[in-house]
């Protein structure tokens, strides 16, 4: 028999241990499963060196409990990923989570009853559990891709990947070490492991956009001058495009002189990270202010990376600033200048296979003892579509995002009833400070749940003509930019056969906001609501 509980939230990251938080608040029963040892999500494992947050992280953490804001005390302005994870801790142990988390449960099926309009789950290690409301805190960055390199298999060597990586570390002493890839997750591990390794090979295939992260240890009273000021500043950043204070400037880049646009560029530099996005309103909207950015920091990589051929070869070229996630760095570009690190450009010479003595390209043969693969995810639908929840009439949630990754408003799919995502396709999620995303996700799906069980409502169902409409809408506000053209995992680009499809919403915080709290205000119109049914409310 499986247990039952009011609901089951899949996940224990930031979004899970949340969820879990607030609907035990709300008097539902509710157990967590977490297919990892440990909770965490992506901060657990995510333990490349060098992984650390790319928003602020007096920022990146919960605002819920005032208590917690008030006694944490955050280091840098940039966590890396050890203290995130102590942050995580804190919060289980402080708020009792633990009990109610059942870890090495990986999620392998969910499927709906419609006869007893509940969720049925079944994990890896063979319990099954059985919930009205089934919440999906799945992560949008947790399901690694390999990469379709021939011959892995065949590696001497030893293969780690950024997503796993060993949790006593990797001593790289010595060895000639390889990576493949140079997103995010490559960029923060190349600079320290070139420090360690006795050759470092680094196998790009598309130069991205890395703005410096400036990051630098927080002093107490700047962290006073938060706690004083966080629901003020909290608030505020719900108005925010991002849920984050990033400084958004308000003068279109357009019109501007180029001198003083060469300012305000050079004065977004300095801020540093992700701040870079939005040093005008129209960088994502006009190529020819995007195009200024791009051409900044190309020049500053010019500056920054002693031999011009290398430099050349690290200088993005084929896609619009932010159509893929800025990368935010620490000595990035610096570690290109160490005798120890060489640049391999696979748009130059095609990686052909991994062999047992290394990586194979068009060219040449580069002899490794380790390599490295931070080659990305699948991400925003990747986690569910491997769960594949099997909604009403056994109808399956993979078949339907192969078409396309719709949902109404990231949170709920038709099809699917009493089904939740947390930061889906179709809101602002990535795009956004995930944390205050997520919790706001979660508080309007707790209000719902309170609306349910006050108005006798068994089942809430997203329409297909709204899910349609709000599909649109996600749409609309993508095509209005330029960020759609570039090959990111933003747009599946990175998936074999993943519909093309802007997943995040661009239409920003605000208007994503008032759109949710519309569909809840209105008394769930967008949603079909089936009242109980006596003869089972009667079992
Ligand atoms: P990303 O940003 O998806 O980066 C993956 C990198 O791996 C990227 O440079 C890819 O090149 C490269 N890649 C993937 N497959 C291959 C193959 N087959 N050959 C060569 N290179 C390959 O993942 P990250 O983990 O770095 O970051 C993910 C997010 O985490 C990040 O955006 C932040 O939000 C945090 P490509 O660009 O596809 O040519």
């Amino acid at each position: 028999m499986p247990q039952e509980f009011d609901a089951i939230v899949v996940g224990a990251g930031f979004a899970g241990l949340y969820a879990l938080y607030r609907l035990r608040e709300r008097g539902h029963t509710v157990r967590v499963l977490e297919a990892a040892s440990d909770i965490g999500g992506t901060w657990f494992h995510n333990r490349y060196p060098g992984a650390r947050c790319d928003i602020e992280s007096l920022q990146y953490s919960y605002s819920f409990s005032g208590e917690v804001e008030q006694e944490w005390d955050w280091t840098e302005r940039y966590a890396g990923q050890p203290e995130i994870l102590r942050y995580i801790h804190h919060v289980a142990d402080r708020f009792d989570l633990r009990r109610d988390i059942r870890l090495n449960a990986q999620a392998v099926a969910a499927v709906f009853d419609e006869a007893r309009h509940k969720w049925r789950i079944e994990t890896g290690d063979g319990e099954a559990y059985s919930a009205a409301f089934c919440i999906m805190a799945t992560g949008c960055l947790s399901v690694p891709l390999d990469p379709a390199i021939p011959g892995l298999g065949e590696f001497a060597g030893d293969i780690y990947r950024t997503v796993d990586w060993p949790h006593d570390g990797v001593d790289f002493t010595g060895r000639r070490a390889g990576i493949v890839g140079t997103g995010s997750s490559a960029i923060q591990a190349i600079p320290i492991v070139a420090e360690a390794a006795g050759e470092l090979t680094v196998f790009q295939r598309t130069a991205n956009y890395v703005i410096p992260a400036h990051n630098r240890p927080l002093d107490e009273a700047e962290r006073a001058d938060w706690k004083r000021h966080y629901p003020a500043r909290r608030a505020a950043a719900r108005r925010t495009r991002n849920n984050a204070l990033m400084d958004h400037n308000t003068r279109p880049g357009a019109d501007m002189p180029p001198g003083e646009r060469e300012a305000v560029l050079e004065a977004r530099w300095q801020l540093g990270g992700l701040t870079f996005s939005y040093g005008f309103p129209d960088q994502a909207t006009d190529r020819r202010v995007n195009e200024a950015a791009a051409d900044f920091v190309r020049r500053k990589i010019a500056g920054r990376v002693g031999d011009p051929e290398t430099a050349r070869k690290l200088m993005p070229r084929d896609h619009p600033l932010g159509s893929k996630r800025l990368c935010v760095d620490t000595e990035y570009f610096e570690a290109f200048n160490r005798p120890n690190v060489r640049l391999v450009d696979l748009r130059e010479e095609a990686l052909v296979a991994v062999e047992a003595a290394g990586v194979r390209t068009e060219r040449t043969l580069y002899p490794l003892d380790a390599l490295i693969l931070a080659t990305g995810f699948d991400a925003m639908t990747g986690a569910l579509s491997r769960i594949d929840p099997k909604g009403r009439g056994g109808r399956s949630l993979r078949e339907k995002w192969r078409v396309r990754p719709s949902t109404l408003l990231g949170l709920a799919v038709a099809g699917f009833p009493n089904l939740f995502l947390v930061t889906g396709p179709g809101s602002p999620s990535v795009l956004s400070n995930m944390v205050t995303s997520a919790e706001q996700n979660i508080d309007w799906i707790a209000a719902c749940l309170d609306y349910l069980r006050a108005n006798g409502v068994v089942e809430i169902e997203a329409r297909a003509e709204a899910e349609d409409a709000w599909f649109e809408e996600v749409a609309a506000a993508s095509a209005r930019t330029l960020l759609p053209e570039g090959d990111s995992w933003y747009v599946g680009a990175n998936v074999p056969d993943k519909p093309r499809v802007y997943m995040p919403y661009l239409g920003g915080v605000p208007a994503y906001l008032d759109a949710c709290e519309k569909a809840a205000a209105d008394g769930y119109n967008a949603f079909a609501l089936t009242p109980a049914d006596p003869a089972v409310a009667a079992e």
